[in-house]
């Protein structure tokens, strides 16, 4: 009989040290992830002021219950995106965040950034996906300046889809619609 009890509990004590595993993780099919303001579906803007492209996040476990308070954080994989600092929030109640990463792009070539995106909660990847990224910060000084504005005018007119200065996507050439962008951000800081 006493064999049997301490059989028991052991028994309940393996239950017990097995219950953290069922504690609640980042369940990615069950988080939402959307990006708004962006340029179009394959490219986003970012500003050292944060007030160009943004992220939405839900954050969901394996029960699909929202998960609070927790860090959900924006990495861009690319060293010429500069971040001010790193782009992340924690979720509110309903497990969601709004993040306005406060970012710039040293330019590199006329050609906009392609750059590989995650979203991570707890260490757990929720999403990966791959967009250009472009800035009117092109000296990733921090600030839209006059600096700035010499990299612009070397794309003027330039007829390049992916252009860095083509904020406008609708329309292959970095005109006047691009010109009014890069105003709207003028002299924009971290
Ligand atoms: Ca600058």
């Amino acid at each position: 009989m006493t064999r049997l009890f301490y059989v028991m509990l052991a028994v309940v004590a393996v239950s017990l040290l097995a219950a953290p595993a069922w504690s609640a993780v980042p369940y990615p099919p069950n988080c939402l992830k959307v990006w708004y303001s962006v340029i179009d579906d394959s490219a986003i803007a970012l500003c050292p002021q944060g007030d160009w492209s943004w992220v939405g996040v839900t954050i969901k476990d394996q029960f699909n219950t929202p998960m609070a308070g927790v860090t959900v954080q924006v990495l861009f994989d690319d060293a010429a995106v500069v971040l001010w600092p790193n782009a992340q929030g924690v979720t509110d109640i309903n497990g969601y965040v709004a993040i306005h990463p406060k970012g710039s792009v040293n330019w590199a070539g006329p050609v906009a950034k392609w750059v590989k995106i995650r979203v991570m909660c707890l260490a757990v990847t929720i999403e990966t996906d791959y967009r250009y990224v472009l800035s009117p910060d092109y000296n990733a000084s921090g600030a839209v300046t006059g600096g700035d504005f010499g990299f612009f005018g070397d794309d003027w007119l330039r007829i390049m889809l992916d252009c860095h200065s083509n904020f406008v996507r609708s329309n292959p050439q970095v005109q006047s619609g691009d010109f009014s962008f890069l105003g709207a951000h003028w002299l924009h800081h971290n």
